[in-house]
């Protein structure tokens, strides 16, 4: 089952497989349910006209929807951030820790859909995009399904003194999110292929891709660690750590095209000032 969010005539109305759903119906109301009920429901929603090219694709959440984000979950982030930070062995302790990193990214209205621009900060001079498999949980943390993510990040910011990882990874058009949301139990997502393409004057300049199983952590103990002291009544969403990471000498740049694709999702952002 396909969640996508669209722009209409009527205003913003969700679709489930390419029928729109009742203009009633939200994210916030379903992410509400416990993980069994959501089909059942979904089932019995009567499902209307086909979605319409001409209404615009949003991002797949709502204005009050948080976006939290774990952080090296894969050796290779280990290994990047060891090589650019002046405080290399927090990241080498955060890896093995028992405890996971986890950090605010974005609230929804902040983030950008499929097709819109994402952004590099102006008072950076390294900047990548991260991309990441994104979780969607409910109300009582359960997973739910996923989307594709870019977690945009300056490297020179975080790397200075890890206190201003707000500042490396919190600002307008910093994270996006789409094209749609898969719902799926966890047990789909373990061996998904994540790949990133970044096309500088439409030639190639990085085209990498890992699986899913690579992460250190599971899925399950990121989204109980989030939820350890933090409800979301709404449901929540964690991005869950990049595994492909640009060679030193790559900064992301105003006019670069990121395509980011999680399993068959693949979420393309061009890049602006
Ligand atoms: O520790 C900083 C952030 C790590 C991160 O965003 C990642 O590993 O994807
Ligand atoms: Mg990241």
């Amino acid at each position: 089952m396909y969640l996508s969010h669209h722009l209409t005539a009527e205003g913003a109305r969700w679709a489930l497989d390419g029928l729109y759903l009742p203009s009633l119906f939200t994210l916030d109301l379903l992410l509400e349910l416990p993980a069994g009920d959501l089909q059942g429901v979904l089932d019995n929603l009567s499902l209307g006209e086909d979605v319409q090219e001409e209404d615009t694709l949003l991002p797949p959440l709502e204005a009050l929807h948080e976006v939290w984000a774990s952080g090296v979950t894969y050796l290779i982030s280990r290994e990047a951030r060891m090589f650019e930070s002046r405080e290399a062995d927090i990241y080498d302790k955060v890896y093995d820790a028992e405890r996971p990193e986890l950090f605010f990214k974005a609230i929804g209205w902040r983030v950008a859909g499929h097709g819109e621009a994402v952004r590099v900060r102006e008072d950076s001079r390294w900047n990548v995009p991260e991309p990441e498999l994104v979780l969607v949980m409910n109300s009582r943390m359960e997973i739910v399904g996923y989307t594709a993510g870019n977690d945009v990040s300056s490297r020179d910011i975080e790397g200075e003194n890890s206190l201003y990882l707000p500042q490396a990874k919190i600002y307008d058009g910093g994270c996006s999110l789409g094209p749609g949301i898969t719902l799926a139990g966890p047990d789909s997502m373990r061996d998904l292929l994540i790949r990133m393409r970044i096309l500088r004057d439409d030639e190639p300049v990085f085209d990498e891709e890992i699986s899913t199983s690579r992460m250190k952590r599971p899925f399950e103990e990121l989204a109980g660690y989030l939820g350890k002291e933090l409800t979301f009544p709404n449901g929540a969403f964690l991005m869950t750590g990049t595994g492909l990471v640009p060679d030193e000498d790559f900064t992301l740049t105003p006019g670069d095209h990121v395509e980011v694709s999680v399993g068959d999702l693949t979420l393309a952002n061009d890049v602006t000032r």
